[in-house]
């Protein structure tokens, strides 16, 4: 059969991403630890045991390797590297090493991600990322890790969604998963009590959205950048961004503009002097003279209430890649749903979206599925299934989707069965 469409790339990266937060369990020294556990809570449910993947790593990594895929993105949690400040834990860098030897066993390139929204709480106490110090303290714990990984890892996350709060902010959305209604206490004033801070200062890292905690977010990743290259001139480093499709409806072109240069531009720009630039995409967005329009709902819409439009990926990356001039790597993408084959059209029509983007000179360097496991989604608690595998609440047993399967088989023909696999 004529293939119209050029290959991926032969070195393209075919992998699934986690967060240590979100699938390790019991991540008792962080931030958002601390704030899962304070009356009226913003989480639905805290993460407890989450996937177990602490332990069960080993099994995590098989199951992609046994599905035909070629990397694994995941996170190195500061805060049981880092569990007070200036501790650092020989044991638990380890333990993340193990987990990158892992991955070599199995051939899969590890992705690691310097932090993925939660830091130690100590961090949080001292006024996290608003903290003139961040930065510093930033570098110093990825000098740590990478010292300690000796070249194991290549390809380095400095730090996962800086611009959330910017897209929050911008777009009005803030109020997502906000203080709970009628609560009797305020839950940031709980924080703070529970990690040993002043209220006003003490505060939950992510999302940023102060001017200065955004400073110092961008310094931490100039800084961190700097840090790596220089102990391991090989390494690849970036970060990674919300990144949605943002489009104009009729009359909205200027609004859209304006979104994009506070939600995505500032960022972008440092990504020029980045190996690559991170593209985390789900939906679109589209922007009226005033504001975001209301997403419709169809029988599609993600359990998050998201949009179902995976060409969104095509154009993400398009704008990321355009404006950097790096090359792009789909650090996360991926959908919500209890269906498992949406799962699989999904994600087919945005890989489909990708390989027209690499056909129009785009310079795509691979695609990590958001998310490998069923796992504790962040306020949303264990209600959202994202996962390629479902993990027993109890037993914390693996079960690979069929989407796993597909998606191995996409990795294993370097996207060749896009168009005659099945369903
Ligand atoms: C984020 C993260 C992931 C989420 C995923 C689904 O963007 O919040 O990087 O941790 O789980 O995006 O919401």
């Amino acid at each position: 059969m004529e293939n119209r469409m050029p290959a991926f790339p032969d070195s393209f990266l075919w992998g699934a991403a986690t967060s240590g937060h979100q699938v390790e369990g019991n991540n008792t020294a962080s931030d958002i630890w601390a704030m899962e556990h304070v009356p009226n809570s913003t989480f639905a449910a805290p993460s407890g045991d989450a996937c177990d993947s602490y332990h069960r790593y080993p099994e995590d990594i098989h199951l992609l390797a046994d599905a035909g895929l070629n990397a694994y993105r995941f996170s190195v949690e500061w805060s049981r590297v880092e569990p007070e400040k200036d501790r650092f834990s020989r044991a638990e860098l380890d333990h993340y090493l193990r987990m990158a030897a892992t991955c070599h066993e199995r051939g899969l390139t590890p992705i690691v991600t310097l932090s993925h929204f939660t830091v130690p709480a100590w961090f949080a106490r001292d006024g996290a990322w608003n903290q003139p110090e961040a930065p510093e303290l930033f570098e110093r714990y990825c000098r740590q890790v990478v010292t300690h990984f000796a070249g194991e890892v290549t390809w380095w996350v400095t730090l996962n969604e800086p611009n959330v709060g910017a897209l929050l902010t911008a777009t009005g959305l803030l109020a997502y998963g906000g203080p709970a209604e009628a609560a009797q206490e305020d839950p940031a004033e709980a924080f703070a009590r529970r990690v040993g801070g002043e209220p006003g200062t003490a505060t939950v890292a992510l999302p940023v959205t102060t001017p200065e905690g955004v400073a110092n977010l961008c310094e931490a990743h100039r800084r961190a950048r700097t840090a790596v290259k220089e102990l391991q001139p090989k390494a690849r480093v970036g970060w990674s961004l919300t990144i949605q499709d943002f489009q104009a409806a009729e009359g909205g072109e200027q609004k859209t503009a304006d979104m994009l240069r506070q939600i995505a531009e500032p960022f972008l720009e440092l990504s020029k002097d980045d190996d690559f630039v991170g593209v985390q995409t789900y939906t679109r967005m589209v922007f009226g003279p005033d504001a975001p329009l209301r997403q419709p709902r169809t029988e599609r819409t993600f359990q998050t209430g998201w949009e179902y439009y995976p060409q969104a990926l095509g154009n993400a990356v398009r704008l990321a890649a355009g404006f950097t001039g790096v090359p792009v790597l789909v650090t996360e993408n991926g959908i919500a749903t209890a269906d498992d084959d949406l799962r699989i059209t999904y994600t087919r029509e945005a890989i489909t979206s990708l390989r027209e983007a690499i056909a129009d000179g785009t310079d795509v360097l691979g695609y990590l599925h958001w998310t490998l496991l069923d796992n504790w989604e962040w306020h949303a608690g264990y209600a959202m299934t994202f996962g390629l595998a479902t993990v027993d609440r109890e037993t914390f047993e693996r079960t690979p989707k069929p989407s796993l399967h597909w998606l191995g088989q996409v990795a294993a023909t370097n996207g060749a069965c896009l168009d005659t696999g099945r369903p």
